[in-house]
């Protein structure tokens, strides 16, 4: 109690191993670096951000690290802890592409209710395209956040009723997948 705890446990481990894609050599460094960037073994909004800020220098990733955030935690307690960290890196890094998707899915679906609205999509794009600043050269058709929503819902709202469905959200990205790629963030450092 009271002091920080430097190495998982075995039980901790085992419970891990069993719910990521990482072997015990990698949690275990996962873990250390996490611990030191955070000693208090959880990571606030505001922690996370900064880490989001060490990637993105010349953009404002403040929006994009919120909502990605609200995916990270899971139990919705206002922190990101460990488990809830490695969870959410091991699906977005190594996860099978339904996993992915399903990730994606549920950062652009900001309310939960299990549609992608316009509205919502057009959110987490305006915060990608901030992230991002100039960094990324974009095609004519997709240089504002808003033509690069309408031309995403073009293409995967085959109902034409402004919002998407999980189904239609799989199969457009399966065509586009640009739109997953958004996530893999940690991908250079594994
Ligand atoms: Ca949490
Ligand atoms: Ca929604």
């Amino acid at each position: 109690m009271g002091k920080a705890q430097s190495k998982l446990t075995p039980e901790q481990l085992s419970d891990l191993q069993k719910n990521t894609y990482f072997d015990k050599k990698e949690l275990q460094h996962w873990y250390k670096g996490f611990r030191k960037d955070c000693p208090a073994g959880q990571l606030n909004k505001e922690e996370f951000g900064r880490i989001y800020k060490q990637f993105f220098p010349f953009g404002d990733p403040d929006d994009f690290a919120d909502y990605v955030f609200n995916v990270f935690d899971e139990n919705k307690n206002g922190y990101i802890d460990f488990k809830e960290f490695i969870c959410a890196l091991s699906v977005t890094s190594r996860g099978r592409l339904e996993e992915k998707l399903k990730w994606a899915f549920q950062l652009y679906d900001i309310d939960k209710d299990g549609y992608i609205t316009y509205d919502e999509m057009l959110q987490i794009v305006q915060a990608i395209y901030k992230m991002t600043g100039e960094m990324v050269r974009l095609p004519p058709d997709e240089d504002t956040p808003e033509k690069r929503v309408e031309k995403i819902f073009k293409n995967m709202d085959r109902n034409k009723d402004a919002r998407l469905t999980y189904e239609e959200f799989v199969e457009g990205s399966k065509q586009d997948p640009t739109i997953v790629q958004a996530l893999s963030l940690y991908d250079g450092l594994l």
